[in-house]
């Protein structure tokens, strides 16, 4: 596979973690690993509760999420496999870009157009299966 334009990831995100109960594994997060729950938010239309929670100095955060109805795909992910890692996000500078130079490399992309993630930031994901088996989100922060 020939790379024409390399996306450019600025850093990691955060890593998406599925759960099934939101306000315990944040409990467990807080009060057995020390960390800080910064962000809780619904997200309807990607059928979520989230959770972000903060470690070290935030730059990378920890996203539990729990569905938010029996057709979420977290709903179905768990099912599937139980608790654990389902997405690994990298924060880009323009998700317009991003998604655009990995489609000319014949990249499935989830969505047309980007949607709405937490904290009113833009994304995307790359199937995974075309990517090593990793589900990847493309996160273009809120005001960029
Ligand atoms: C499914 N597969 C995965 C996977 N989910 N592989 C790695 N990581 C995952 N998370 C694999 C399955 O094992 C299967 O492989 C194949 O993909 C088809 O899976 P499926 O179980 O039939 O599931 P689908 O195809 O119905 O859905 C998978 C898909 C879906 C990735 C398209 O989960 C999706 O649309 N995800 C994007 C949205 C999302 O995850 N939203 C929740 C987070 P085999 O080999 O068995 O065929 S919301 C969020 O993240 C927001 C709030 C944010 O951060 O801002």
């Amino acid at each position: 596979m020939s790379y024409v334009k390399p996306v450019g990831l600025l850093r990691v995100d955060h890593v998406g973690i599925a759960v099934r109960d939101l306000d315990d594994t944040v409990r467990f997060y807080e009060d057995v690993l020390g960390a800080t729950c910064v962000h809780v938010e619904e997200n309807a239309e990607q059928g979520v509760r989230e959770a972000m929670i903060s470690v070290g100095d935030g730059t990378t955060q920890v996203q539990l999420l729990a569905p938010s109805s029996p057709e979420s795909t977290i709903a179905k992910f768990l099912d599937k496999n139980g608790p654990g890692l389902q997405q690994l996000a990298y924060t880009v500078a323009d998700i317009h870009e991003a998604c655009e130079s990995l489609r000319a490399v014949g990249l499935r992309l989830l969505y047309d157009s980007p949607k709405r993630g937490t904290a009113d930031s833009r994304i995307n994901f790359i199937h995974p299966k075309d990517a090593g088996g990793v589900l990847v989100e493309l996160v273009e922060p809120a005001g960029n």
